[in-house]
C-alpha cells in the first residue's frame, strides 16, 4: 500500500490534508489511493449543511462540533466554495472558529474552491470524502452555500441533508416552492431568536404538509435553532440522530447510498471516456479533415462518425 494511505488510516491529520490535496490536483497516485482507502470506509455519517449566504451555517456548524466532541465523536468538515462573494465578510469568521478546533486531532476542516477542479468540484468532494471516511471519522459535514446545481449535488453526496433557513429571505423564500424543499431532509430555521421565525416554520410546514399528504408519518422534521443564543443545538443532535436510526432502520439510507454509488459509476465512466475521445479527435487533428468532408458533401454525418468511433475502439483495446 502506498505509504500516504497507511498514514490517513492511522488518522494522521497532514496526511489526510495531503492525500485531499492529491485528489483535489488530480495526482498522479490520485486512484491507487482511493482504491487503498476505499475498502476502509463506511463508518462515518455524511451530512449535508446547505441554505442561503449568511443564513448562520458556520455559527451553528461551530456549535454542532463543540456538541460532538464532548459526546467524545470526531468530526470532520469541507466546507465548499467559501470564497462566494456573497460570504466576504464571514470568511474571517470562520476563520476564528476554525482555530479554536485547530489542536484538536478529532476535528478537521477544510475548505475547498468550487472551481477549477478536474472532473468538478462534486467528483473532488466525493474523493475527499473517501479519505475522510477512511481516517475513521465519526461524523463528516458538507458546508456549501445556496442551492444550485452544483450544490445538489453536492449534498447528494450526503446521507442526510440539513437544510438552513431564516427569517427575511424575502423573495428567496418562494424558492421553497420552486424545489429546494426536496433537497432537504432536516429543515433548520436558524436565527429564532428574529420577529418571523414562526412563520418560516409554519410555511415549511405548509409545503411539507403537501408533499408529504398520503404518508404524513414521513414528513420531515423541522429544528428551529438560534445559533447566537446556542438554542435548540441539542434538539437538532437529538433530531439528526433520530433521523439517521429512523433511515438505518428503514433501508432508506441503504437505498440512498446504493443510488450515490451508481450515479458515481456512471459519471466516473462517462467523463473518463469522453476525455479519452476528446484526446483522440484532438491528436489526429483529424475532426477538421470529418468537418470538411461534411461541408463539401462529400462524406455523409452518421457514416463518417460510425467509422471514427470504430477506428477510436480499435485502437484503445484498454484505459
Ligand atoms: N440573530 C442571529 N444571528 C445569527 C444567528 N446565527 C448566525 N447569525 C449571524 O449571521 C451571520 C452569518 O453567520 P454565518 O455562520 O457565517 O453564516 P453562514 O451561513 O455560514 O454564511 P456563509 O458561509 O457566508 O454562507 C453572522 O453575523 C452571525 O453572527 C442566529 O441564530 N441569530
Ligand atoms: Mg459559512
Amino acid at each position: 500500500m502506498i505509504p500516504l494511505a497507511e498514514d490517513v488510516l492511522a488518522g494522521q491529520t497532514r496526511a489526510i490534508a495531503r492525500a485531499i490535496s492529491r485528489v483535489e490536483n488530480g495526482h498522479p497516485d490520485k486512484e491507487a489511493l482511493i482504491d487503498a482507502l476505499y475498502p476502509h470506509g463506511g463508518t462515518s455519517l455524511i451530512l449535508g449543511l446547505t441554505g442561503p449566504p449568511g443564513s448562520g451555517k458556520s455559527s451553528l456548524l461551530d456549535l454542532l462540533i463543540d456538541k460532538e466532541r464532548s459526546a467524545g465523536k470526531s468530526i470532520a468538515v469541507i466546507a465548499v466554495d467559501p470564497t462566494s462573494p456573497f460570504s466576504g465578510g464571514a470568511i474571517l469568521g470562520d476563520r476564528l472558529r476554525m482555530q479554536k478546533h485547530a489542536t484538536d486531532d478529532h476535528v478537521f476542516i477544510r475548505s475547498m474552491a468550487s472551481r477549477g477542479h478536474l472532473g468538478g468540484v462534486a467528483g473532488a468532494t466525493s474523493d475527499a470524502i473517501k479519505v475522510l471516511d477512511a481516517a475513521g471519522f465519526d461524523i463528516i459535514i458538507i458546508e456549501t452555500i445556496g442551492v444550485g446545481q452544483t450544490e445538489i449535488d453536492i449534498v447528494e453526496l450526503s446521507d442526510i441533508v440539513m437544510l438552513v433557513l431564516v427569517p427575511g429571505l424575502g423573495d428567496e423564500i418562494q424558492a421553497l416552492k420552486a424545489g429546494v424543499m426536496e433537497i432537504g431532509d432536516i429543515f433548520i430555521v436558524n436565527k429564532s431568536d428574529r420577529d418571523d421565525a414562526d412563520k418560516v416554520k409554519a410555511h415549511i410546514e405548509y409545503v411539507l404538509n403537501f408533499k408529504y399528504m398520503e404518508k404524513p408519518d414521513q414528513k420531515n422534521p423541522i429544528v428551529m435553532t438560534s445559533a447566537v443564543k446556542q438554542d435548540g443545538i441539542n434538539t437538532l443532535r437529538d433530531t439528526i440522530q433520530t433521523y439517521y436510526q429512523t433511515i438505518l432502520n428503514n433501508g432508506m439510507l441503504e437505498q440512498k447510498r446504493k443510488q450515490r454509488i451508481k450515479a458515481e459509476i456512471k459519471n466516473l465512466i462517462t467523463a473518463k471516456i469522453k476525455s479519452k475521445v476528446e484526446a483522440f479527435l484532438h491528436d489526429q487533428g483529424s475532426i477538421e479533415a470529418m468537418v470538411d468532408g461534411l461541408y463539401e458533401k462529400k462524406r455523409s454525418p452518421y457514416a463518417i462518425i460510425n467509422e471514427k468511433l470504430n477506428r477510436f475502439l480499435q485502437e484503445k483495446q484498454s484505459i
